[in-house]
């Protein structure tokens, strides 16, 4: 009978998957055939994209196998899953990273030179998917590359944003954003699923109904738009695994208006294709600011609703008792952004699975954790219930509810205390009423957790204390990480090389073998050879900054180096009063050019759009820049260089030639940082406050190879309560006035004393975050790096013992301590 399924009769058709023969040969045939049949060219008439397109694509064969059987394998086993929930990941170039994990690196090279074609060609031609904004997305995509490599089955559910975080440029030393076009010349690397599409639902109303007698809530939204999965492969570390990350795009459900279109209003016929596209169109360019747009709400109820209910519907098998719903998946907040996804699976479970609230909220408790990444309380998100009642009514009463039960456990707990009550409510009432997303996270989650030891103790101490105080038990620690994959053994080839003649292969999974190097620290030859890698890291950053910018670094320099968003706690202005600071005694006289260790220094910062302050103080930073590049008196003792674009490509090159690590924000402000663990992994020695994750760094590397400046965060806040005016250390320091006043008095503005008003008379009469106050004691601490570099055996030999002494940093640390204290879900077998 016709009914009957087709018994395969071809022998490579009963092959589980196929994949292309691991040769020279196999990988050119895959090649062509790619360069053939999917760009539709022949060799001879192709360009670098199409060769680039048809590369990818063979590395996506190659892959291929792989990741469908981890897909049957995971069905299989169904075992726990870790699905991640980030608006962001902050990927960076795929090319060499998926080489690298399918042990293809040689044989490609080898294969395109058959073809005529050089691997750095193709290298150029790939962009990095701007998914993100800065340390958060990059975490993100660091954790999924350790979890593949860890061989957990994980989910990265995210958006797929048609714009990442913008292109930077500077015009006249001030920062001007173009879009970040990034699909534009074609995305080889994801796999777009329309069959899959999730319809999502926004505004309208709830209304209850009589289900047998039993009261039930049902929403009535009235509209929606379709979400559609887009699939990227995340290839483990040669363990032949490959994960997924999966970007939902949105879609409109009705594409356009066919009979408006007719009758000629073509804008009117697509009007609700574009404001259903809208949705997943642009990152929002914050950093830990959140902006309280309509936009970035609905952006984040996309994708959570989308991920949910993907991982219920498809994800599980047919019949899955939701009752065990938490021995089968976590869903891990990362920071606020997803956090509507709690009112969403008690929605989902409650309203359309039928499940009482209290069995439904038992589950939700169990599923969901939260890791905050953040100190400032500006950064909190709040959404107004007036906005969230009108887009998600039925999650606004969801919300209602438990904000009702959890205070009445307050209640219970610490009796009518109304200032705790008011202080602890997920409803905020001043200035207007709103959802406390972080209050909201800290209730529904299993666990809530810092990035870094200081950060997890305030979290306690200060900023949930009591929360901290009612459910000790929900709040750990996992220090921040980054993955020795792109950041050594990719970014850092030569470095790579010299460790793994060192100590053996081993290390780019096991970072802890770095210890290994700590003997050779003492070895003259092995110093040279790492002075060597590190002379030659700075000669190639150099090549790529010409290239890029038309700017040279010179290899004799100190390479002082500050690459971070540019946020006023971040304090790139104190780096900036410190090279203002040695200009000034140099013309001034105080001191001979030619008696400074000579310095290049770097940074790299994007200013989110609106933050007016922040784009200050990159015009001021280029302005020092062109002013002192271009003065005689200081040539060949400092130079300021600021290429524009800052993102993970150029951190690749940037990180592994430098010699100082710049991680001078405010104590008790900065969660943990993760620049600061590349930079050290690297090789580099840091200048740093005790803050976020440079106190544990310190406590590693130890004090003698660490440049520590600066308040603890006690004295901080003593200086706080005491009444903080920072004018009287203007007045009482001459050094620290005579740089102000240089760029006070029009110096670095052509004479106009307006332009960097703003940021002077911030610093004299607010600075909130004290840098007058550390400035002393920060000069102090360069002055100290000065004289450490003259001595360059004995700074090699602290670089080398950075190294060895930061294995502690890898991400695949911190997922073995998520999988403990948080996850508890094992390697698939
Ligand atoms: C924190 F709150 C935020 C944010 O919105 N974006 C962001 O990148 C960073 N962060 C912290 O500022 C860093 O200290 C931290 O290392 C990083 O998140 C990852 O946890």
């Amino acid at each position: 009978n016709s009914d009957a399924p087709l018994r395969p009769t071809h022998p490579l058709a009963l092959a589980p998957v196929i994949a292309p023969p691991a040769s020279v040969d196999g990988f050119v045939k895959q090649f062509l055939a790619n360069l053939n049949f999917d760009q539709g060219v022949s060799l001879s008439a192709s360009d670098a994209n199409d060769q680039y397109l048809a590369l990818a694509g063979t590395v996506r064969d190659y892959l291929m196998a792989r990741w469908l059987e981890d897909q049957t394998r995971q069905r299989e086993q169904q075992a726990k899953t870790v699905c991640y929930l980030s608006a962001e990941y902050l990927l960076g170039k795929q090319l060499d990273n998926n080489l690298l994990a399918a042990r293809l690196g040689e044989i490609a090279t080898e294969a395109l030179a058959q073809c005529g074609i050089s691997m750095d060609d193709m290298r150029e031609v790939e962009v990095e998917p701007g998914l993100g904004n800065g340390g958060l997305g990059r975490l993100a995509a660091c954790f999924i590359d350790s979890l593949a490599t860890m061989s957990v089955p994980t989910i990265g559910y995210g958006i797929r944003y048609e714009y990442g975080i913008f292109r930077q440029t500077f015009v006249d030393g001030e920062q001007v954003e173009q879009p970040d076009a990034w699909l534009q010349m074609g995305s080889p690397w994801e796999f777009p699923h329309p069959e899959a599409a999730q319809t999502i639902s926004f505004g309208g109303r709830t209304e209850t109904y009589d289900d047998k007698g039993v009261t039930r809530t049902r929403w009535i939204p009235d509209w929606n738009v379709l979400a559609v999965p887009y699939n990227m492969m995340v290839p483990g570390y040669h363990n032949g695994r490959v994960n997924t990350l999966r970007l939902w795009r949105a879609v409109a459900t009705n594409a356009f208006d066919l009979r408006i279109f007719n009758s000629g209003d073509y804008e009117e016929s697509v009007r609700a294709q574009t404001f259903a596209e809208n949705i997943s169109k642009v990152l929002y360019p914050e950093d830990s600011t959140p902006q309280g747009k309509e936009l970035r709400l609905q952006q984040q109820y996309f994708f959570v609703a989308a991920s949910i209910n993907d991982f219920l519907d498809n994800v599980l098998l047919e019949g899955f008792d939701l009752n065990n719903l938490p021995d089968r998946v976590i869903f891990q907040l990362n920071d606020t952004h997803p956090v509507i996804a709690v009112p969403e699976l008690m929605r989902v479970l409650v309203d359309e699975r039928g499940m009482e609230w209290e069995d439904a909220w038992a589950i939700t408790q169990k599923c969901f954790a939260y890791t905050c990444h953040t100190l400032l309380p500006e950064a909190l998100e709040v959404w107004s219930v007036d906005l969230l009642g009108r887009l998600l009514p039925r999650h606004l009463e969801i919300i209602y509810r438990i904000n009702d039960e959890f205070l009445d456990e307050v209640r219970e707990r610490f009796g009518d205390d109304m200032m705790r009550i008011r202080n602890m409510s997920i409803i905020g009432e001043h200035p207007y009423r709103s959802v406390r997303m972080a209050y909201l996270a800290t209730v529904a989650g299993a666990k809530v957790n810092g990035v870094a030891e200081l950060h997890s103790q305030l979290l306690r101490d200060k900023v949930l204390h009591e929360f901290a105080e009612m459910y000790p038990d929900k709040f750990t620690n996992v220090t921040n990480g980054v993955t020795p994959r792109r950041f050594i053994r990719l970014a850092n080839p030569s470095l790579a090389s010299l460790i793994t003649e060192a100590l053996g292969a081993g290390w780019t999974v096991d970072l802890e073998r770095l210890r290994g190097l700590e003997a050779l620290a003492e070895d003259p030859e092995f110093r040279e050879r790492f002075a060597a890698v590190k002379a030659a890291n700075k000669r190639h950053l150099s090549d790529v900054l010409q290239r890029r910018d038309g700017v040279t670094i010179d290899d004799s320099h100190l390479l002082d180096v500050m690459v971070k968003r540019l946020h006023e706690y971040k304090r790139q202005t104190l780096k900036v009063l410190h090279i203002v600071t040695e200009y000034e005694r140099i013309i001034s006289g105080t001191v001979a050019a030619a008696d400074i260790q000579p310095r290049t220094f770097i940074f790299g910062a994007k200013a989110a759009p609106g933050y007016a302050m922040a784009k200050r103080i990159i015009h001021l930073i280029n302005s020092v820049a062109s002013v002192v590049n271009n003065d005689p008196r200081v040539e060949g003792s400092l130079k300021v260089v600021f290429p524009p674009n800052y993102n993970v490509t150029l951190a690749e090159s940037i990180i592994p030639a430098a010699d100082l690590s710049e991680q001078i924000s405010l104590a008790g402000k900065e969660a943990s940082g993760t620049g600061n663990m590349k930079l050290a992994l690297n090789g580099a020695l840091t200048i740093g406050t005790d803050d976020g994750a440079n106190v544990e760094i310190r406590q590693l590397v130890g004090d003698d190879n660490f440049f520590l400046f600066g308040m603890t965060e006690p004295e901080v806040e003593a200086l706080w309560a005491k009444g903080y005016k920072p004018a009287d250390f203007y007045q009482a320091d001459p050094q620290l006035r005579a740089a102000m006043d240089l760029i006070a008095s029009g110096e670095f503005s052509g004479g106009d004393r307006t332009v960097f008003e703003p940021i002077v008379s911030n610093l004299l009469y607010d600075d909130r975050f004290m840098v007058l106050a550390d400035y002393a004691s920060y000069i102090e601490a360069q002055a100290q790096v000065d004289l450490a570099y003259a001595d360059q055996d004995a700074w090699t030999r602290s670089a080398i013992l950075n190294i060895a002494r930061c294995g502690f940093f890898s991400s695949d640390r911190s997922m073995r301590d998520y999988l403990d204290r948080i996850w508890h879900a094992r390697p698939l077998l």
